[in-house]
């Protein structure tokens, strides 16, 4: 085990009363850790049975479990509360209970404390997911020790551990975002800003200043010119600021521009590729191809080496995912598309694609409190059929024209909604599944969905 960790992990956590709130991903990674370091601890979740008290004794020995309420007491004499992001701190439960002198933090806090790893760091509404993944493909693939984790799924105190890497790449929601004193990062972006988790943040400026404070302490601040939300306030004017954008860039920065006729992706006026060569398509993967180069540039990564990895990087899954199909339907399958953004994206990337063919578009589920206007010009312009679903999808349907009443529907099942769609498309259309909400309504999580329309889409072929 790394000496210097041990004793930072000594000096900052011995002999501290540490609660965990929440025993997901995080909480699970966190009492690991905890427990890897000989650092007692107590966890406290309010769901029934989110661990078997039996697993949690055999994994963590004597450290205390408190199940199905958020035990006050507990809360109150903690120094350090390490708050998984699920968990919303201003629940007057927990809200009333913290301490004054309480550190109130979440995994990545405790990890920025406890590494000097360089950090790239990626917030966004939409395509971080994206960008981290091919920021780590690239960075392997040049011979960098590089690691990802965070919102992706790979939380960061597993990996702490580890081999010493040559950089970290973090993936940051909102939820992180808020429990983040102290990074420095060497390089941190918000991609974009949309509509996205306003039942946690209540309004668009709350959401849009915990994205910003990821800017906090970096050496490069990098920003998204098509997106005014993205650059950085006034108050994070100690970096070193550079940009990305659908236009033509200045000096040091990416942009896109015409060379010789053809799209290209830019670093100022030098030409780097073309669009038609990279393998993920669309203007929002332009731009995430974009924030890709100018992350690694920071990183001191050479541009070219970065341009040939990035021509192997096959797109993640239930993001604008072909579904193969022998019925000469296009099928696609974009469930992570979870809000207003994502949908938007993908209707305006499709849509170069379709020549004279239709558009059925399946959208629907939890809107988590977002204002769905922003889609209508697309859903009345380009949506030939649309067909909705979930809690929120008739409030999606209401964008319609009264004259496309004959071409919406709303159905009470995925299957269903896949049902209808074949029945509207003809050869060469295309059926998108891209929710523009959050799946929780009707399914465990956007994979469980993804699946689902897949199999239906599937089995549908082998009954034909
Ligand atoms: N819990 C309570 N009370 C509550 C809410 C939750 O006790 O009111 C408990 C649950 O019983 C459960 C635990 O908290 O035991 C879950 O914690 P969590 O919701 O923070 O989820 P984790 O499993 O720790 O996963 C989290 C992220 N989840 C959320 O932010 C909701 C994962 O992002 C992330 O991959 C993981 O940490 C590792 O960093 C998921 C996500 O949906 C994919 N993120 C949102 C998004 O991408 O839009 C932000
Ligand atoms: P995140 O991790 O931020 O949710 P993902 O890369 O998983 O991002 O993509 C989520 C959704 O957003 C998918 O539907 C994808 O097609 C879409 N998307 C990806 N990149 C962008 C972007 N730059 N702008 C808007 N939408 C995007």
């Amino acid at each position: 085990m790394n000496k210097q960790l041990q004793q930072s992990v000594t000096t900052q956590l011995a002999h501290k009363r540490i609660v965990i709130l929440g025993i997901g991903i995080t909480g699970l990674s966190c009492a690991r850790f905890l427990h890897r370091h000989q650092i007692s601890f107590a966890v406290n979740d309010s769901r029934a049975m989110p661990i078997s008290p039996g697993d949690f004794k055999q994994q963590f020995a004597d450290n205390t479990l408190v199940l199905g309420h958020w035990e006050q007491a507990l809360i109150a004499q903690a120094d350090i509360l390490i708050v998984s992001p699920g968990i919303n701190m201003a629940e007057p439960a927990i809200r009333h209970a913290i301490a004054k002198n309480c550190d109130v933090i979440g995994d990545i806090e405790l990890f920025c404390r406890l590494s000097d790893t360089p950090i790239l760091a990626v917030t966004g509404s939409n395509g971080k997911s994206t960008v981290v993944s091919m920021l780590n493909y690239v960075g392997n693939a040049l011979g960098y020790r590089v690691q990802l984790g965070g919102n992706i799924g790979l939380p960061v105190l597993d990996q702490i551990d580890q081999e010493v890497a040559d950089f970290i790449v973090l993936e940051l929601s909102s939820f992180q975002l808020e429990t983040i004193k102290s990074m420095q990062a060497l390089a941190a972006t918000v991609l974009n800003l949309s509509d996205d988790h306003l039942d946690r943040h209540k309004t668009l400026e709350n959401y849009g200043a915990i994205k910003q404070s990821i800017y906090q302490y970096c050496t490069y601040a990098l920003y998204n010119r098509d997106d005014k939300a993205t650059l950085p306030k006034a108050c994070y004017s100690d970096s070193e600021r550079l940009s990305f954008g659908s236009d033509r860039a200045q000096n040091g920065d990416f942009g896109l521009a015409e060379h010789q006729g053809i799209s290209h992706l830019m670093l100022g006026d030098q030409p780097l590729c073309s669009l038609a060569e990279l393998p993920l398509q669309g203007r929002h993967n332009a731009l995430n191809y974009l924030a890709v180069l100018a992350l690694g540039k920071c990183a001191g990564w050479d541009l070219k080496a970065m341009l040939a990895c990035l021509m192997t990087f096959k797109g993640l899954a239930h993001r604008c995912e072909v579904i193969e199909t022998n019925d000469s339907i296009r099928w696609i399958n974009d469930s992570k598309a979870t809000n207003v953004g994502a949908t938007l994206a993908a209707i305006e990337g499709l849509v170069p694609t379709l020549s004279e063919n239709k558009l059925i578009l399946i959208a629907g589920g939890d809107g988590k409190g977002a204002d769905f206007s922003p889609l209508s010009q697309a859903l009345t312009q380009h949506v030939d059929y649309l067909i909705t679903l979930g809690k929120d999808g008739l409030a999606i349907a209401a964008l319609r024209l009264s004259s496309q009443a004959d071409k919406t529907s709303h159905v009470d099942s995925l299957a269903a909604a896949v049902t209808l769609a074949r029945t509207q498309a003809k050869a060469g259309d295309m059926v998108l599944l891209s929710p523009a909400c959050a799946s929780l309504d009707m399914f465990a999580n956007y994979v469980e969905r993804g699946v689902v329309f897949i199999t239906s889409v599937l089995t549908h072929q082998e009954q034909r």
